[in-house]
C-alpha cells in the first residue's frame, strides 16, 4: 500500500473454516505444523505484523493439547490461533452437508449435484454462529475482521445481532452463480442479506460481483445501488454502505519461481521426464472434484488420440488427482468414473513402452509438484467452473524455461487475466478440447515462449501481495459518501 490508512493499524483478525495448520503425532507427541496453502502464504505475513489473530476450525478431535500447542505457535510464528471445535454431525451437516453439497455444488453451476435440506442449512446457522460467538470473545472495536468463504457467510450477519460494529470484511473464493440459479436456494434470501452485514464483500472476478449485485437488486427491493464504479460497487443496505468489489487471487510469484529454479527441483524434474522417456507431458494436477473437469478432460484426450496419430507414443498425459472430500457420495462416484474411463483408454490404445495416461491419487510434495509443473511441456486446466484455479498460476510461475504451454478453461476465474495467452477451451466441448491438445502439442518454441513469457510477466506482477493489497487497500479508502 502507498500510504498508511486507518485499516492498515488494526489488529487483523482472519476466520475460515479450517485454521492454516496441520495437528499430528510424531513419535509420541502432539505437533502442530503451520499450513502451506496460498492463503496462509499471503495472510502470514500480514497477520504476523498485526500481532493477529487466526479463527478457525483445528481439523482434529478432542485428543490434542490444543491450547499448550497455540501458545507455542503463537511464540514461533508471531500470530495466535483460536479453535472452534466441529463435532462429527456437525461436520456431516454443516461442513459436508450445506457447505459442500448445497453451497459448493449450486456456486459452481452444478444444480444437478445439490441437496437442499433444512437440518443442514440449520446446522450451517448453529455452527456459523458458534464461529460468531469465538469472534465476539476474542476481537474488540480496533479489529478488523476477514472472513473467509462459502462455509461462513452467516458469521458477519450474526456478529452485527451480537452488536458488534467493528469492521467486517468478506472474500468469497468460489463463483458466484447468476440470478436464475442463485434463487433456486431455498434461503436466497438470508444469505444475501448475510453477506450486506459486511462492509466490503470480496469476489474474484467482475462476473462474480456482477452475479451477485443482479441477485441483491432482484431479490431485496430495500436495497440501493449508491454507486457503480469501476473498483467497486456502493449498495446501501438498512442504513448502512456495502462495498462490493471484485479481487482475483493469486499466489506467491517468486516463491514459485525461485523453488522452481532449485537444484533439487531440476533434478526431480529431469528423472521425472527421463522415466517418460522423451515424450511430451500434458500434466493436469487437481483436487478429487467434479468441478475440475477430469472426466470431460480424459474424453477429450481420447478424442485427440482417435483424431491426431502423430499424438500416439509422442505424448503422455500425467494426471495428479488429491484426495477430497472421499466421504461424499458423489466424490466416490467421480473417482471410479476415473478409473474406469483412464482403464478404457489405457487398454484402448495403449502400447508396450507407451501408456497414454499416468494417473496418480495422492498429494504430492512440494518438490514433486514443482517438478511436475517444471518439467511437463502443456497444462491442463480445464475446470467445468472455478472461482480462480491458483493451479493455472502455480503452473506459469514454475515454468522457468518458459516454454509450457496453458490449456485453459474459459470458465475458470483465471482465465480473466490470463485467457489471452493461453489455449482457452470449453471443457464441454471434447472436439475443440481435443484439437486445443493437438496444437498445444505441435506449437514451434517461439510462441511457446512468448506465450508464457507474457503469461509469467501476468502472474508475477498480479500476485498474492497484490491481492492482499488491494483487498485491505479497498476497505481503507473513502469510507464517506456525500
Ligand atoms: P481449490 O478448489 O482447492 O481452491 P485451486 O485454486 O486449484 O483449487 O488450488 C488447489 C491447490 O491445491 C493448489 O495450490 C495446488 O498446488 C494444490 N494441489 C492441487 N493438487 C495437488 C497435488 N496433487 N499435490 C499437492 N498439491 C496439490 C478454491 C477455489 C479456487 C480458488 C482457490 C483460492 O475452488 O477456485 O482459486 O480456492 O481462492
Amino acid at each position: 500500500m502507498t500510504e498508511k490508512t486507518q485499516s492498515d493499524d488494526k489488529r487483523l483478525v482472519v476466520v475460515s473454516n479450517r485454521l492454516p495448520i496441520a495437528v499430528g503425532e510424531e513419535a509420541g507427541q502432539w505437533r502442530i505444523k503451520p499450513g502451506s496453502g496460498g492463503l496462509v502464504t499471503a495472510l502470514a505475513p500480514v497477520i504476523k505484523a498485526r500481532q493477529g489473530l487466526w479463527i478457525g476450525w483445528p481439523g482434529c478431535g478432542e485428543g490434542p493439547p490444543l491450547d499448550e500447542l497455540f501458545d507455542n505457535f503463537g511464540r514461533e510464528q508471531g500470530y495466535r490461533l483460536a479453535a472452534v471445535p466441529l463435532s462429527e454431525e456437525e461436520e456431516e451437516r454443516y461442513y459436508r452437508g450445506f457447505s459442500n453439497s448445497a453451497l459448493w455444488p449450486l456456486f459452481h453451476d452444478l444444480l444437478g449435484n445439490c441437496r437442499f435440506r433444512g437440518d443442514d442449512w440449520q446446522t450451517y446457522l448453529e455452527v456459523n454462529r458458534r464461529f460468531a460467538d469465538v469472534v465476539a470473545s476474542r476481537t474488540g472495536e480496533d479489529d478488523l475482521v476477514w472472513v473467509q468463504d462459502y462455509q461462513l457467510i452467516m458469521v458477519g450477519a450474526q456478529l452485527r445481532e451480537l452488536g458488534l460494529r467493528q469492521k467486517l470484511a468478506f472474500f468469497l473464493h468460489i463463483p458466484f452463480p447468476t440470478h436464475d440459479l442463485f434463487r433456486r436456494l431455498p434461503w436466497n434470501r438470508e444469505i444475501l442479506t448475510a453477506l450486506l452485514a459486511y462492509d466490503l464483500v470480496g469476489f474474484q472476478t467482475l462476473r462474480d460481483r456482477r452475479n451477485f449485485v443482479n441477485s441483491a437488486i432482484a431479490l431485496i427491493p430495500e436495497l440501493q445501488v449508491e454507486r457503480r464504479q469501476r473498483a467497486q460497487t456502493l449498495i446501501r443496505y438498512q442504513g448502512r454502505i456495502v462495498r462490493v468489489g471484485h479481487f482475483p487471487i493469486s499466489i506467491d510469484f517468486a516463491e514459485f519461481n525461485d523453488a522452481a529454479r532449485s537444484q533439487e527441483v531440476a533434478d526431480a524434474a529431469w528423472y521425472l521426464h527421463e522415466n517418460l522417456e522423451g515424450r511430451q507431458v500434458m500434466l493436469g494436477v487437481d483436487r478429487l472434484d467434479y468441478t475440475k473437469g477430469i472426466p470431460e478432460r480424459f474424453r477429450a484426450f481420447e478424442r485427440a488420440l482417435e483424431k491426431y496419430p502423430d499424438l500416439h507414443r509422442n505424448i503422455s498425459l500425467l494426471q495428479v488427482v488429491v484426495p477430497s472430500r472421499t466421504q461424499v457420495p458423489d466424490y466416490q462416484d467421480l473417482k471410479q468414473t476415473l478409473d474406469r474411463l483412464s482403464g478404457r483408454i489405457n487398454s484402448r490404445f495403449g502400447e508396450p513402452g507407451w501408456i497414454p495416461i499416468h494417473y496418480v491419487f495422492r498429494s504430492l510434495e512440494r518438490t514433486q509438484l514443482l517438478a511436475h509443473y517444471r518439467t511437463s511441456e502443456i497444462a491442463l486446466v480445464t475446470p467445468l467452473r472455478d472461482g480462480m484455479n491458483l493451479v493455472a498460476k502455480e503452473y506459469c510461475a514454475a515454468s522457468v524455461e518458459n516454454n509450457g504451454v496453458l490449456i485453459l478453461s474459459e470458465f475458470a476465474g483465471a482465465a480473466d487475466q490470463l485467457g489471452k495467452h493461453a489455449l482457452l477451451v470449453n471443457p464441454y466441448d471434447v472436439e475443440g478440447t481435443a484439437d486445443a491438445m493437438h496444437r498445444a502439442f505441435t506449437m514451434p518454441g517461439e510462441e511457446r515462449r512468448r506465450r508464457m513469457g507474457m503469461l509469467r510477466t501476468q502472474v508475477r506482477r498480479y500476485d498474492v501481495h497484490h491481492w492482499v493489497r488491494s483487498f485491505l487497500g479497498a476497505l481503507s479508502t473513502g469510507t464517506q459518501l456525500p
